[in-house]
């Protein structure tokens, strides 16, 4: 599957998904579908049949509210059947609404507490040099997210360390659960900061394939890069984009009906 079908498809199992639940991320799942679909389509080096493969590339979903983000790529890339989706927050399901690795074959890392997926990141991207291993090490953190302390601790110690297999990637949508990040802690200056510390940094539409798989793909020789996607929060159903009301919202009915069939391109 290409990385536009596999996107297509994460967003229309993430809907369905997302509409076993009370109160399930589907605006933050939207932002990011096209960043991690280009990832498993295109950059990362990984293989379904072997999810352990000491020389896989890593991805941590540190925004981990996101979650069946992850879970419908996953499933779509054949680490475990697309049936299981259908348990999401179920109960007895291993699929939580936040990201779980416990018994989820391709996810690395559980999270859903923010601020703690890139620091997670950074101590495997050095093992992988302390132990001679080729593989790199994605990190995806939301812009809200990078409020966090612990994010910066994380930036100071990549940089130091110079782990240039360490990457980045900041899905930039400008909201966050309570508003607009603008107005809670300003983060606008962020390519400025990264590189004040050390980092490698572009910014590139999140939404734009072709364009993701080349900053996705840079790594420098020397130092860890960043890539800023600026995204759109709910992007691809046309009442959900930008509207931070569907941050932490359940959609169902006609509704769903119409967000499904928008995901598939129709109107
Ligand atoms: C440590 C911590 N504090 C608060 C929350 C509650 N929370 C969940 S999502 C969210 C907003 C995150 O904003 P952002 O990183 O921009 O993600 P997006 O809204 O784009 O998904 C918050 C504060 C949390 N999950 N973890």
């Amino acid at each position: 599957m290409n990385s536009k079908e596999l996107a297509k498809q994460v967003r229309t199992d993430a809907l369905l998904m997302t509409s076993n639940g009370p109160a399930e991320h589907i605006g933050p799942i939207l932002s990011i579908a096209d960043i991690v679909a280009v990832l498993y389509a295109n950059v990362m080096k990984h293989d379904p049949k072997n999810p352990e493969n000491p020389s896989r590339d890593r991805f941590i979903l540190s925004k981990g509210h996101a979650g069946a983000c992850i879970y419908a790529t996953l499933a779509e890339c054949g680490y475990f059947e697309r049936e299981k989706l259908a348990g999401y927050v179920k109960n007895g399901s291993t699929l939580s609404g936040h990201v779980s690795h416990k018994n989820n074959p391709g996810v690395e890392f559980s999270t859903g507490s923010l601020g703690h997926g890139a620091g997670v990141g950074a101590g495997l991207a050095l093992a992988a040099r302390m132990d001679k291993k080729p593989f790199r090490v994605f990190v995806l953190c939301g812009n809200g997210e990078m409020n966090e302390g612990s994010i910066w601790e994380t930036v100071m110690f990549a940089a130091q360390n110079k782990l240039s297999n360490f990457k980045l990637i900041i899905d930039n949508n400008r909201l966050q659960c309570l508003g607009e990040s603008k107005n809670i802690i300003d983060m606008s200056n962020m390519k400025a900061s990264l590189e004040s510390f050390g980092f490698k940094c572009v910014s590139v539409n999140g939404h734009d394939h072709k364009a993701l798989e080349k900053a996705l793909s840079w790594f420098d020789k020397t130092q860890p890069t960043a890539v800023i996607c600026e995204t759109i929060k709910g992007k691809g159903v046309s009442f959900m984009e930008n509207n931070n009301i569907w941050h932490g919202k359940t959609v169902s009915g006609e509704l769903l009906e119409q967000a499904l069939r928008e995901v598939q391109g129709g109107k």
